[in-house]
C-alpha cells in the first residue's frame, strides 16, 4: 500500500519518536489534521486561542517570543489545555545555530522551550550538528524535531539542494526528526510527517512574503499531512466557524487521498 493511501493510525506503526506516533493517532482520533498557528502578543489571547480552538485542532502552534507578558504560569496553562483538549504544543521556534547554542536555547533563558514543546523546528543551514545538539536535550524528554525543509514565503531559498539535503539529514537522525515543515511530500521510501504553512481558503497572499494555497491542493496534490493556518482563523470573524471550515476542508482531503 502506498505510504499516501495509509491512515495517519496505519503510519503511526512506521514510527519511533514519541510525539510522531502521539500525533499521528490523535488526528485520526479526533478527525483533524488542523494545525492553528496562534500569533498573538499577549497571554490572555494566547489562552483564550487554545481554550476555544482546542476541540478543533491536532496541534497549537506558539511562537512564545512575541508574547509580552509572558510567564510560566502561561506554559502550565498552555499544558493542561493541551491536556483538556488532546493537543500537541509545537513551539515554532526555527533554530538556526550551532549545536551547542541551540542546545542552550531550547532548555534554558526565560522560554525553557523542551520543559513544555512537544515539538519544535529548526532550519538545515548549519549543518547536521543542530539536530545533535537539539536531540541531546529533547530525546530525553520525548519531543520531537521538524526540519524546514521548504519555507511558504515568495523568494525562499530553501529550494533544490538544499530541500534535497535536509531530507538527507533527517533520515540519518530518524529517532528524533520525524518530519518536515514544507510545501510538498519528497519520494523517499521512509515516512516523514509533513506540517505545511502557507494555507488560506480566501488569501492568496498577505503582501509581505506569505504565498497562500488551499487545503486540498496541500493534503491531496502535494501529499502533506498537517496544514497549518493562522490569519486564515483567528484574522477575522467567528474563530471557531473558521476553524471548523478549515477542519473540515483538511480532513475531506485526507479522505479523499485515503480513498476512507
Ligand atoms: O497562516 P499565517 O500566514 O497567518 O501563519 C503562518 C504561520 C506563521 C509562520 O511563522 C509559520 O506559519 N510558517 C512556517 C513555520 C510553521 O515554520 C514556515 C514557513 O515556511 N512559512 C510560515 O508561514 O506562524
Amino acid at each position: 500500500m502506498s505510504l499516501l493511501a495509509k491512515t495517519y493510525t496505519q503510519r503511526a506503526e512506521a514510527h519511533t519518536n514519541a510525539a510522531a506516533v502521539r500525533l499521528l493517532r490523535l488526528m485520526d482520533a479526533k478527525k483533524t489534521n488542523l494545525s492553528v498557528a496562534a500569533d498573538v502578543t499577549t497571554k490572555k489571547e494566547l489562552l483564550h486561542l487554545a481554550d476555544a480552538l482546542g476541540p478543533y485542532i491536532c496541534v497549537f502552534k506558539t511562537h512564545i517570543d512575541i508574547v509580552t507578558d509572558f510567564d510560566q504560569d502561561l506554559v502550565d496553562q498552555l499544558e493542561k489545555l493541551a491536556e483538556k483538549h488532546s493537543f500537541l504544543i509545537f513551539e515554532d521556534r526555527k533554530f538556526a545555530d550551532i549545536g551547542n547554542t541551540v542546545k542552550l536555547q531550547y532548555s534554558a533563558g526565560v522560554y525553557r522551550i523542551a520543559s513544555w514543546s512537544h515539538i519544535t523546528n529548526a532550519h538545515p543551514l548549519p549543518g547536521e550538528g543542530i539536530v545533535k545538539g537539539l536531540a541531546e536535550v529533547g530525546m530525553p524528554l520525548s519531543r520531537g524535531l521538524l526540519l524546514l525543509a521548504e519555507m511558504s514565503s515568495q523568494g525562499s531559498l530553501a529550494t533544490g539542494s538544499y530541500t534535497l539535503e535536509a531530507v538527507r539529514m533527517a533520515q540519518r537522525n530518524r529517532d528524533f526528526v520525524f518530519g518536515f515543515i514544507g510545501q510538498q511530500r519528497m519520494d523517499v521510501p521512509e515516512d516523514f510527517v509533513y506540517l505545511t504553512p502557507g494555507v488560506g481558503l480566501e488569501a492568496k497572499g498577505d503582501g509581505l512574503g506569505q504565498q497562500y494555497r488551499t487545503p486540498e491542493q496541500v493534503i491531496l496534490d502535494s501529499g502533506c499531512d498537517v496544514i497549518i493556518v493562522g490569519r486564515g482563523i483567528y484574522g477575522s470573524g467567528d474563530i471557531a466557524a473558521n476553524a471548523q471550515r478549515y477542519r473540515e476542508a483538511g480532513w475531506n482531503a485526507y479522505l479523499k487521498r485515503t480513498g476512507q
